[in-house]
């Protein structure tokens, strides 16, 4: 079952909550876990595996023990019994934006809606022939608003199908630079799961500085690309974009803007965890500010701040919001309440361990994944620039390394001899290249002393066995492998397992690639057992791969925190098929950030020599 699937069986266990009048907080229990399942970047059932369901965010004992059975025999029988007597069209007329549990339930009943399939086929069919309208508690507006919802939900439950980070990126690019045009707005920036770098985005959320916000929010809905107006007020508005993607934009004053970014940048845990946190010190939290609920004595709250007409104090950035708050500033990919509000306390208090010092961009000094157009006759496929295109990206980003990685020679069809044959042409091929090369560039681009490194690699099948796709005597011409699973995404977990192992245990593999085989909304992780695979690589200095590929981004950010937690080393790497594809190392760093990375466990941040001496021993 997926992580989706499963929140949406937990939602549907707090709407039969509500029809059926239970009390307000195991409904709300209920919300939060889905909340928190729906958000989560690894499988629950990887958590399952491992006997830590309780580490999810909002999943307790109760639940706990409830997921298990589900994993187990495929139902729940307390969930079952929840379920009775309800139909399961109700649950299909929740996903009509705006519809809650009670007049779902009143729907069903009161037209004899029983199909889960049709039942909003049969609602909207109710609605043409007035139906509606005429039940009790609804009328001519609520049932036509109800038909345009429906519309909403027809347009392709538009927030199911998550965009892809640069997709996400590129989107909210062109709004930001329309907004940036207009005379009114001071800044601009981006909110929500697209600031915290989450590895797919629901909804594009923005946010203008303006002391004209109404102007603004009028500009905003005519932007050129926006296809309806979903919601407008006075701070803000939401459009669907002809692409069928919704934004959301929401405005403030300069002297407010820092309480917005904060609210609005999320996660919705992150919050909730910080107004619990607030609370507990008098202090009430809004996009808007900080209201004391008793005097205030902190130097953190200015005066001159204090907007009396709301009874709160505003602030102008987040570092005074969180500052304000006794807690150092958190970094938004920082911000999924699991610790970070604890550790920006413990640092601004100067006890015990406190936020890490996150990775950058700029700390990146090479890579060795990207696949060069040489024609080794390879088992997947070739990249489609040459190794002198891909010196020169390398040199173009400031690297001192590059290392060519391509797919190793296939192996049905071509015998050892003509492979080993291959390997050595390339070695040598490379070899002239290079040297080539880096004559030329030392004498006309490069800056005197700088250099760009090549190391000769290869990207190695482990096959379903655990044996590696290249004879022994190949190994000969290249510097280091990476090995990676290509095939049989399905075996059992203890063979995946050992199968990695197996392939990790050769001398010269010397980094595992894009370590889960996920694909981003079209193949899930295979299963395999993390904490055998951090250990093997602590223990023989292996190193796991941060695949910066939009589609990949594995590992996944909660398995890069406990890989760091353990020690085991990380490379950043973007698995280039052509030169312009180099540059998507960000997205592979936000991940390595969204895991509490610093400089420290990425070993592509190391200087060419020490680098050299991880990979060739
Ligand atoms: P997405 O769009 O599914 O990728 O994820 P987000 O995190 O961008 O979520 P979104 O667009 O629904 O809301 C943006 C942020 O606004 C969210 O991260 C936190 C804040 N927010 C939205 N609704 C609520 C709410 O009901 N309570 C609180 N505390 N914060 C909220
Ligand atoms: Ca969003
Ligand atoms: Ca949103
Ligand atoms: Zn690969």
């Amino acid at each position: 079952m997926t992580n989706s699937e499963i929140a949406q069986l937990l939602r549907n266990v707090a709407a039969a909550f509500i029809i059926k009048g239970a009390d307000r907080f195991r409904i709300i229990a209920y919300q939060k876990a889905a909340d928190a399942i729906e958000h989560l970047t690894s499988e629950v059932k990887d958590f399952w595996d491992e006997g830590k369901l309780q580490d999810i965010p909002g999943v307790g004992p109760a639940l706990a023990q409830h997921l298990d059975e589900l994993f187990r025999t495929g139902k729940v029988r307390h969930f079952a019994s929840i379920f009775k007597g309800l139909s399961p069209a109700i649950f299909t007329l929740l996903l009509v934006p705006g519809l809650g549990p009670k007049r779902a339930y009143q729907l069903t009943k009161t037209l004899k809606i029983t199909q889960a399939k049709t039942a909003v086929d049969e609602l909207e069919k109710a609605i043409r022939a007035g139906k509606v309208a005429r039940m009790e508690g609804w009328g001519e507006k609520s049932q036509t608003e109800l038909l345009s919802a429906i519309e909403t939900y027809r347009r392709g439950q538009i927030k199911e199908n998550r965009m892809v980070l640069p997709y996400a990126d590129e989107l909210a690019r062109e709004v930001i630079a329309y907004l940036k045009r207009l005379p009114e707005v001071t800044r601009v920036d981006v909110l929500g799961s697209l600031r915290r770098k989450v590895a797919t985005i629901g909804d594009i959320d923005l946010a203008a500085a303006t002391t004209k916000p109404e102007k603004v929010v009028a500009a905003f809905v005519k932007y050129p690309k926006v296809r309806k107006i979903i919601d407008q007020g006075p701070k803000g508005a939401t459009v669907l974009l002809s692409i069928g993607r919704q934004v959301d934009l929401r405005v403030q004053t300069p002297q407010a803007y820092g309480a917005m970014l904060q609210y609005f940048t999320g996660s919705k845990h992150h919050n909730i965890g910080l107004r619990e946190y607030s609370l507990k010190q008098g202090l009430s939290l809004s996009e808007h500010g900080i209201k004391p609920l008793k005097k205030v004595q902190s130097s953190k709250f200015k005066v001159q701040s204090f907007n009396k007409e709301l009874g709160l104090y505003e602030f102008e950035t987040e570092e005074a919001f969180y500052a304000a708050l006794g807690l150092k500033y958190i970094e938004p990919e920082l911000r999924e309440d699991t610790g970070e509000i604890e550790a920006a306390l413990r640092q601004a208090q100067g006890k015990g361990s406190g936020l890490p010092r996150l990775v950058e961009s700029k700390d990146i000094k090479g890579e060795v994944h990207a696949h060069s157009s040489f024609d080794l006759k390879p088992s997947h496929d070739l990249g489609s620039s040459s190794l002198e295109e891909l010196l020169q990206a390398a040199a173009d980003l400031n690297y001192s390394y590059l290392g060519i990685s391509d797919h190793n020679p296939a192996v049905t069809n071509q015998s050892e001899s003509e492979i080993i044959r291959l390997m050595k042409t390339r070695r040598e091929k490379f070899e002239q290249i290079y040297s080539s090369w880096s004559q030329r560039v030392k004498t006309t681009s490069l800056p005197a002393g700088r250099q760009v490194h090549l190391f000769t690699m290869l990207e190695v099948d482990i096959d379903p066995k655990g044996k590696l796709a290249l004879p022994e005597s190949a190994f000969a011409y290249v510097d280091a492998v990476i090995v990676s699973v290509h095939s049989s995404f399905n075996q059992p977990k203890d063979m995946m397992t050992k199968r990695i192992l197996s392939g990790l245990a050769h001398p010269k593999a010397k980094i595992l690639g894009h370590p889960t085989g996920r694909l981003l909304g079209s193949r899930e992780s295979y299963e395999a057992d993390w904490q055998a695979i951090f250990q093997f690589c602590v223990e023989k200095h292996k190193a796991l791969e941060i695949n910066a590929w939009p589609e990949r981004l594995d590992l996944p950010d909660m398995l890069v925190r406990q890989a760091v937690k353990q020690g085991v080393k990380l490379v950043i790497d973007t698995d280039s098929h052509a030169k312009v594809q180099m540059q998507l190392m960000t997205y592979g760093v936000d991940v390595a950030r969204r895991g509490w990375a610093e400089k420290k466990d990425i070993l592509n941040t190391m200087e060419y020599n020490d680098f050299k001496r991880w990979l060739k021993t």
